[in-house]
């Protein structure tokens, strides 16, 4: 089947890696487009010591590759920060933890995109120098960064999530240049012409919002004729990772699969929960959405396959 992935943050990363597994060849392209697609969030990308870093795609890329460090979810296994400590040394603010490894992902990119290349091309070409067979898009090749409004104003996302630990409550959040940014080569194919179209667990305000905020992407996602399928992020009340939970709250939503389902109405036809929220299935289908009810806590590569094969037979 021709499957594309909504996906940023871990969640998405996950289980785009259970995808890949599910599918044959890793998820790579046939001739008729059969294979998997992830459309990712470029929302938490910023600019670190002159490069751009671009943290949903290669996390992304890396788990794919099945390089990325597992315990942290972010970044590259075996990581070394002898760059990073000079950097310090050298009088640079490094509360931004960028690898030895990770850094020449860094350089790479922000050459590629010096030269003129788009976003788009040079993630293709750092996912095949990886090994990743499945095809790995940005939303867009513009310029698009989520900004958050806290109780102390308006910050870019790294500085609310990373220096500042996403402990400040989320008043709203603004994507900008998502206004006049155009989906990047595919996106909108990918999205209407898929077969099965998967929202990742990924936060649906940070991740998901941000890459359908871009022009044309969610109009696409509604049109699809594909099964769409959404996986819940909120397990028994809570994030599996990051701060969904507290930002539900915060924007005044219910902190549960049931509060999720109805963000997502009208987006998706079937909604994913896990057995611990068995309970809802019954309110969410009232919302008019089919309800799958499974272990959705993905852990490593066997729960990771296990999960999208049955979102495949959704
Ligand atoms: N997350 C952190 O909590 N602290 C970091 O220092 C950090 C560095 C980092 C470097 C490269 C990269 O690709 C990701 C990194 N992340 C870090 C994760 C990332 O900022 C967030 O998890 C995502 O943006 C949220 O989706
Ligand atoms: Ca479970």
């Amino acid at each position: 089947p021709r499957v594309t992935l909504l996906a940023g943050g871990v969640g998405g990363a996950r289980l785009a890696h259970g995808l890949a597994l599910a599918l044959p060849g890793g998820g790579a392209p046939d001739d008729e487009g059969r294979g998997l697609t992830a459309v990712v969030n470029v929302g938490d990308d910023t600019e670190r010591h002159g490069l751009h870093v671009a943290p949903d795609l290669d996390t992304v890329v890396y788990t794919l590759a099945g390089a990325n460090d597992e315990d942290r979810g972010w970044g590259l296994q075996g990581e070394s920060y002898a760059t990073l400590e000079q950097l310090t040394r050298l009088g640079e603010d490094t509360w931004f933890t960028l690898g030895d490894k990770d850094l020449a992902t860094h350089v790479v990119r922000t050459a590629a995109l010096r030269a003129g290349e788009p976003l788009s091309a040079v993630t293709a070409r750092l996912a095949a120098a990886l090994g990743v067979r499945a095809r790995i898009l940005p939303v867009t090749d513009d310029r698009l960064r989520t900004l958050v409004d806290t109780p102390s104003g308006r910050v870019a996302f790294q500085e609310y999530f990373v220096r500042r630990r996403h402990a400040d409550a989320v008043l709203g959040l603004t994507f900008d240049g998502a206004g006049t940014a155009l989906p990047a080569p595919g996106v909108l194919d990918a999205l209407t012409g898929a077969d099965v179209l998967v929202v990742a667990p990924s936060n649906p305000f940070l991740s998901v919002d941000p890459v359908l905020a871009v022009p044309g992407v969610r109009a696409a996602v509604e049109s699809s004729t594909a099964r769409r399928v959404a996986v819940s992020p909120i397990v028994g009340g809570r994030a599996i990772k990051g701060p969904a939970a507290q930002i539900l709250e915060t924007l005044g939503h219910e902190v549960s699969a049931l509060g999720v389902a109805r963000l997502y109405t009208g987006l998706v036809d079937v909604m994913t929960i896990d057995d611990a929220d068995a309970a809802l299935a019954g309110p969410i289908r009232d919302l008019g959405l089919d309800v799958v009810v499974t272990d959705t806590v993905m852990g490593g590569p066997a729960g990771r396959e296990r999960l999208a094969r049955e979102l495949l037979a959704a």
